[in-house]
Parts: structure tokens; C-alpha cells; sequence
């Protein structure tokens, strides 16, 4: 039997993606599974196909990270419905545009910290009360490549993920002597909306940046997550940093 199954699993951003794939990935692994999104017929759609599939609960809940009341209520229906978190998958993320500081947005970079670092922050809090009160729990969070080094365009997007490094090394010395674990999962390049998304729904911007190699697809880094969440209690997988075999730092070697 798998060591997940059973396993209570929050995933936040899984109407599409990595989060998408990590709700797939525990599911089969036995898990039942809460995920949150903004999108919520999607999650709707996509809590369906898992139930059909594989014998777990999977709950959807309209969620907004940005906003602190959702996130209040993403934790206590899901406390509610099954009693405590075993896991949290930190991933709802994004990066919008890639302006140099000089032409920065205002907007931007709200948007950018308030999903990416206050988000994980709030969320991680909430949990922690109930985790720390059974001496049990999980905090996975989904960093990046851009937490680790920088990129002309990508100042804010990286300290927010900068940022998310800071938070889970923070959590670790603050959770020593608990039985709560910290993970920090960091891709390079995912083919997923992401792109899309940060290029403000410009298709053909976003199609170029996974064009002339193979990137990661959401799977694989789903496939990490699953890893890290299923070693034996006693076992922290502190960080774990994935690129596509084509890709060095930011460099990507493309066959044209
Ligand atoms: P996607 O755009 O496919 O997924 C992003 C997810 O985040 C969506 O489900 C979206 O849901 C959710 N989200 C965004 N804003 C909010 C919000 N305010 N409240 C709730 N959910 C929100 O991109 P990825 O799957 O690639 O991104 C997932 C994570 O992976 C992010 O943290 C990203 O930074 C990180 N990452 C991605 C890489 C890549 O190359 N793709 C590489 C390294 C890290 P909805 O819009 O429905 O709310
Ligand atoms: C996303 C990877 O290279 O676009 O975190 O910053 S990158």
C-alpha cells in the first residue's frame, strides 16, 4: 500500500499545470485531495474525471490566495470536511510580464508577491495550526529555478520566488523538533499556462519558450512532488531543483 494512501492533500492552483498534475499524481497514489482555484468550473471538471478514475474524495473550493478570507475558508472546509492536513502543495503561482525594473507595473508586481509570497505565507499559517497541533503535517512549497539565480525582466518574479526559498529554509529551523516536514520543489522550464499567462494570453510569445526542445511537462515536476510526500515520516527532502535536460540556469540549448 502506498504510504499516501488515505493522506489528506491540499493542492493550491490545480485548475491547470503542476497543481492539475500533482492532484492526479496523489490521487493515484491513494490520497484524497482538496484543491483550490479561482477557476472553479474547471476544478470542478477536473475533481469529476479523478473521482471517475481513482477511489478517493476529491474536494473543489473556489480559491483566491490574494484574498485572506478565502484562504480562512479553503483551510476550515477542508478541516471540516475531513479533520485535519496531512499535506499542503504551496503552487498556485504566476509571473506577469517580463518589463525590466525601469518599466515595471505597479499592478505586477502586487499581483506577483501577493500570490507567489504573502499567499504561501497565509496559507502555510493556517495550516501550521492544525499540523501543529497533531505533530504531523507536510508544507511542500513550488519554487522555481528563478529562486535560485536572475534574469534581465524577471527581477520581481524571482524575488518572489527568492522569496518562497526564504520561507521554506525559515519554516525548517522554526519546525525543528515537530514531526512537520518542509519541501521545496523548484523547476526550470514546465510547459503550461504559465507562459501564457505571464505574456498577458499572447500565444505565440508564449509558444516560443517551449519551442525547439523538450521541456518538463507538468507530470514530471508532479512526479518530484509525490516523491518528496511519500518518503518514510522520518525522511525531509529539503529541496529538489529539476530542469529539462536542455536547459542550464536559463540557457536553453534549442535545435532550430
Ligand atoms: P499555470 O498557469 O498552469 O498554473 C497556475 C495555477 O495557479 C492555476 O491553477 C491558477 O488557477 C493558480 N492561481 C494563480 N493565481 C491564483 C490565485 N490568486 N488564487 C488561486 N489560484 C491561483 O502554471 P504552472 O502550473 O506552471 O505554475 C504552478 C507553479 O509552478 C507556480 O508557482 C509557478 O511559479 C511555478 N513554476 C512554474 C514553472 C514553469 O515553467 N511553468 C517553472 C517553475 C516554477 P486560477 O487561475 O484558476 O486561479
Ligand atoms: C518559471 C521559470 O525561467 O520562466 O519559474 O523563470 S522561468
Amino acid at each position: 500500500m502506498s504510504r499516501l494512501s488515505n493522506k489528506i492533500v491540499l493542492i493550491t492552483g490545480a485548475s491547470s499545470g503542476i497543481g492539475e498534475a500533482c492532484a492526479w499524481a496523489f490521487a493515484r497514489e491513494g490520497a484524497n485531495l482538496v484543491i483550490g482555484a479561482r477557476r472553479l468550473e474547471r476544478l470542478n471538471d477536473i475533481a469529476h474525471h479523478i473521482s471517475a478514475d481513482c477511489p478517493v474524495r476529491v474536494l473543489p473550493i473556489r480559491l483566491d490566495v490574494t484574498d485572506a478570507q478565502s484562504c480562512e475558508q479553503f483551510i476550515s472546509d477542508a478541516l471540516e470536511q475531513f479533520g485535519r492536513i496531512d499535506v499542503l502543495v504551496n503552487n498556485a503561482g504566476l509571473a506577469r510580464g517580463r518589463d525590466s525594473v525601469a518599466n515595471l507595473q505597479e499592478s505586477d508586481m502586487r499581483e506577483m508577491f501577493e500570490t507567489n509570497v504573502f499567499a504561501v505565507l497565509r496559507l502555510t499559517r493556517l495550516a501550521l495550526a492544525s499540523m501543529l497541533k497533531a505533530n504531523s503535517g507536510h508544507i511542500i512549497n513550488i519554487g522555481s529555478v528563478a529562486g535560485y539565480a536572475t534574469y534581465e525582466g524577471g527581477a520581481s518574479y524571482c524575488a518572489t520566488k527568492f522569496g518562497v526559498r526564504a520561507i521554506s529554509e525559515a519554516l525548517r529551523f522554526e519546525l525543528l523538533g515537530t514531526n512537520i516536514r518542509v519541501s521545496s520543489v523548484s523547476p526550470g522550464l514546465v510547459a503550461t499556462e504559465f507562459s501564457l499567462t505571464r505574456f498577458r494570453g499572447d500565444t505565440q510569445k508564449a509558444k516560443r519558450v517551449y519551442e525547439g526542445y523538450q521541456p518538463l511537462t507538468s507530470h514530471d515536476v508532479a512526479e518530484c512532488v509525490v516523491f518528496a510526500a511519500s518518503r518514510p515520516p522520518h525522511v525531509d527532502v529539503e529541496e529538489m531543483i529539476v530542469r529539462p535536460i536542455h536547459q542550464a540556469g536559463f540557457k536553453v540549448h534549442r535545435q532550430s
